[in-house]
């Protein structure tokens, strides 16, 4: 019996040492240490053996046993280290390979024109002021001398949301609104940049969204030279130094008197050419002083205060500076297009 033991061992430790997998570990345990296993055998047949021996071979037994069970461990600890090892070395990072390169977007041409545009005039003490795009029908024609019955106020050429509601056809009404709080005791110097909406047919100069920009300066002693200075400053500063200005007249509702101001051509220097049609001269905003009537409905005194306004349109001058020949180009965002002017 003690040789069978033995050569139990030799054998399951010989099976144990050539295994290769888990399977086949758990096949050698369940074979030789389960319930039908040689060694439980061993150990029923105990009761057939003299009082002398029993104890000898129980004792062996329970060793040979041990000695397999722990070789089993022991080789199931070498076979679970080693799938890991091979799991974590197919898992390997390469922390060295070149990343896939990630899409970086940019501000859109107009908002970079929007804030060139704001930062020449905050230089020149403006405040940036913004408001709804959803107005009244007062703060966007009544309280800019725009009555009841005047043409542009007709049902074809604005959005209306309600009878008193409409999309925005200018961004005149922040400046009436800041007006209205400043309640004619105050100074304004204001600009105001937004979104405006008129119901046109889009094509290549016409879209029914677009850009202004809009300034405003009302004082005691607010005079024509003072927005003649401020525009001059402002062609010279965003187009160039060599660019000279000038104003011819003009009407808008809510200024008296109105004027147009046009920039020197840059590429004939006002000999004339196709860029600027001939005339040597590139018409760029609207602006003049500040209809009395305004003032008055906004709360001020039109003895006392007087002011200047003008309103331009980014895509416009976004377009002359850069030579853009559709104004669709700025709300298609074809990235080959907006791409020519990302910074970096
Ligand atoms: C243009 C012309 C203009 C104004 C806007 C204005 C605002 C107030 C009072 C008086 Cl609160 N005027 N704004 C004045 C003249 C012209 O815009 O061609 N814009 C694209």
């Amino acid at each position: 019996m003690k040789e069978r033991l033995q050569a139990l061992q030799q054998e399951a430790l010989a099976k144990v040492k050539e295994a290769t997998t888990l399977d086949e570990l758990q096949s050698i345990r369940v074979s030789y240490l389960g319930k039908k296993g040689p060694i439980t055998e061993v150990l029923r047949g105990m009761g057939k053996l003299s009082p002398e021996e029993r104890p000898v071979i129980g004792e062996l037994a329970n060793k040979v046993r041990e000695t397999i069970a722990n070789q089993l461990d022991e080789k199931k600890q070498q076979l679970e280290k080693l799938a890991l090892d091979k799991k974590l070395e197919a898992e390997t990072i390469d922390v060295t390979l070149p990343g896939r390169p990630v899409a970086v977007g940019g501000p859109h041409l107009l908002t970079h024109i929007v804030e060139e545009i704001e930062d020449l005039f905050i230089g020149m003490g403006f405040e940036v002021r913004e408001g709804p795009e959803v107005e009244t029908d007062y703060y966007n024609f009544e309280a800019l001398n725009l009555p009841k019955d005047h043409p542009a106020r007709d049902m074809q050429d604005s959005f209306y949301v309600t009878e008193e509601l409409l999309l925005r056809t200018h961004t005149s009404p922040v400046q009436a609104r800041t007006m209205g709080e400043y309640k004619g005791n105050k100074s304004v110097k204001m600009i105001c940049p937004g979104k405006v909406y008129r119901r046109d047919t889009d094509d290549a100069t016409h879209s029914h969204q677009f850009t202004q920009v809009e300034g405003l300066y009302v004082d005691k002693d607010v005079r024509m030279s003072d927005l003649k200075g401020v525009l001059n400053q402002f062609a010279k500063q965003f187009f160039g130094e060599e660019r000279e200005i000038r104003l011819r007249p003009s009407f808008f509702p809510f200024t008296e008197p109105s004027v147009e101001m046009d920039i020197s051509c840059k590429v004939c220097h006002g000999e004339g050419c196709s860029v600027c049609k001939g005339t040597g001269w590139i018409e760029i905003l609207g602006g003049g002083m500040v209809h009395p009537r305004v003032l008055e409905m906004a709360g001020y005194d039109p003895k006392e205060y007087s002011g200047f306004a003008f309103g331009m349109g980014p895509e416009r001058i976004a377009m002359l500076k850069y030579g853009v020949d559709d104004i669709r180009h700025f709300y298609t965002n074809d990235l080959r297009f907006l791409k020519q002017y990302h910074k970096a």
